[in-house]
């Protein structure tokens, strides 16, 4: 009775597979979106007009020759914001200039309030002068632009801006209008994916440097600030957005430090205001402590695996996306192959986003404007994904060495449009074969080869549906 009816709806023999726990993005089709890019760039930070060094043919080239459909796009307080209560239209006329080009290549955006050791009067980037309480503590400028993070005055600033029920109130009810004002100018732009809420916030005194290699200490400094301060600065700012923007994606990072390493994040669950199913998404970073102190990828390195369980399982608690903001190395690093496809492949396990760090040219970058030449890190980051999925993703991969892509997923009623994957030609350079299994009879398939994105569109059902390119 139950084979006769499955056949009767044509679906495959594992259609009784459970869903998967993973929660996506979805489109305005109520298709999974994996997003796939990079952030732009580092350059902005020390341009006066806080504009990346990025001209609308690098937007082109991001889409057509690398498939990217994601940029996490760096703003700052410090230009949105130059004086208390004074928001910068003509900054925000100069992002929207940069959003349009994305847009027209069809790459979403994520718009994030970048600082980098609070503000660029310490050494890099992020709050505006007027927004510094540093009651005066010392500052030395360190080598690293990080270790600047630990001066008495740095640390100053982050306690008095998280110390809501302090004297400086002020400063997040400014911080979380001046969100309230970019959100109210782009949430009907058609690349605006989401609001990254603040770049790796810092815990300031809470800092806790013993606490990595320690098991999850739930009662130590870390998760207090996590619980007590940042977990409600997040919620302060998502409400004050949903005044004004009921739609568009909030992603939230883990505190500043070891997570992105790993450890364990100890956020409270964030509640999404709008009416509807909530629209937040964790979005951490993912940078290896001793490959970066060694300058080599031991094969010791457990750093991509403790992240991915960290991760999994505060995705699952939280019942949100995960989009990977940040990861990236220096590709002189001994065994900078081995750890790109580590991530690369663990984020498709995890069947999630990511923005490499960053477009920047250099060591770290993939891309020459200069001489208009790829690195060879480029080939770790083209790899053939799905972009969409009409349903739910259960699993996909690439085997570089095999020559394989394979995507499963389970249909949904109420979706109808084409499933696409991103098949870069030059992972298959001698073409491809698509096997659909018992689905090829019903299923229309499109090329476009400009963008190199087969779609697939079969008819909507509950069905589990799976696909197989094989390198020729
Ligand atoms: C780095 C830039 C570097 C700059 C520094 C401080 O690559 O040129 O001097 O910022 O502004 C992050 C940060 C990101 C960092 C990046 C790489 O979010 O701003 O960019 N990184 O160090 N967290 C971990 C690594």
């Amino acid at each position: 009775m139950l084979s006769t009816f499955l056949a009767m709806v044509g679906c495959g023999r594992d259609s009784a597979s459970p869903a998967s726990m993973a929660h996506f993005i979805r489109d305005d089709q109520g298709r999974a979106v994996i997003l796939r890019g990079v952030n732009v760039m580092s350059s902005s930070k020390s341009d006066p007009l806080r504009m990346p060094a990025l001209e609308a043919a690098d937007v082109t080239r991001m889409s057509q020759q690398w498939g990217f459909d994601f940029v996490r796009f760096l703003i700052f307080w410090d230009a949105l914001e130059p004086e208390p209560g004074v928001i910068d239209q003509a900054y925000l006329d100069r992002v929207q200039e940069r959003l349009d080009w994305f847009a027209a290549e069809g790459i979403m955006v994520l718009v994030d309030m970048h600082q980098d050791v609070y503000s660029a009067r310490f050494c890099c980037d992020g709050a505006p002068e007027w927004a510094i309480h540093d009651d005066g503590l010392g500052f030395e400028l360190q080598t690293m632009w990080y270790a600047n993070y630990f001066q008495p005055a740095v640390v100053r600033a982050f306690d008095n801006f998280w110390s809501y029920e302090g004297e400086h109130q002020m400063l997040q009810d400014h911080y979380a209008d001046a969100w309230a004002a970019v959100a109210q100018r782009f949430r009907d732009h058609p690349a605006v994916i989401g609001y990254d809420l603040f770049n790796e916030p810092s815990p300031g005194s809470a800092f806790d440097a013993l606490e990595l290699g320690r098991p999850a200490n739930e009662d130590g400094r870390s998760a207090h600030f996590d619980r007590e301060r940042l977990g409600a600065f997040y919620q302060r700012v998502i409400d004050r957005i949903r005044e004004v923007d009921a739609d568009t994606y909030v992603f939230y990072e883990p505190r500043y430090g070891f997570p992105s390493a790993g450890a364990p994040s100890y956020l409270p669950a964030l509640n999404d205001p709008r009416a509807g199913e909530p629209q937040l998404v964790l979005a951490p970073h993912l940078y290896s402590l001793s490959l970066e102190a060694t300058h080599a990828y031991a094969p010791s390195d457990s750093t991509v695996l403790d992240w991915e369980a960290s991760r999994s399982l505060e995705a699952a608690e939280a019942g949100t996306p995960v989009v990977l903001g940040e990861w990236g190395l220096d590709w002189s690093t001994e065994g900078a192959d081995r750890f790109g496809d580590d991530v690369t492949s663990m984020a498709d396990r995890m069947m999630v986003g990511w923005a490499y760090w960053s477009y920047d040219p250099g060591s770290w970058g993939f891309w020459d404007p200069a001489t208009l030449r790829e690195s060879p890190s480029i080939a770790q980051l083209v790899r053939p994904y799905p972009r969409r999925v009409a349903g739910d993703p259960t699993s996909f991969s690439w085997d570089e060495a095999a020559g394989v892509f394979e995507l499963s997923w389970r249909g949904a009623r109420d979706v109808t449009a084409a499933t696409e994957i991103y098949l870069p030609s030059r992972v298959f350079p001698d073409g491809n074969d698509v096997d659909l299994g018992e689905d090829a009879a019903r299923a229309t398939l499109h090329l476009d080869s400009e963008r190199e994105v087969l779609s697939v569109t079969l008819p909507a059902d509950e069905c589990t549906h799976s696909l197989r390119v094989t390198r020729r």
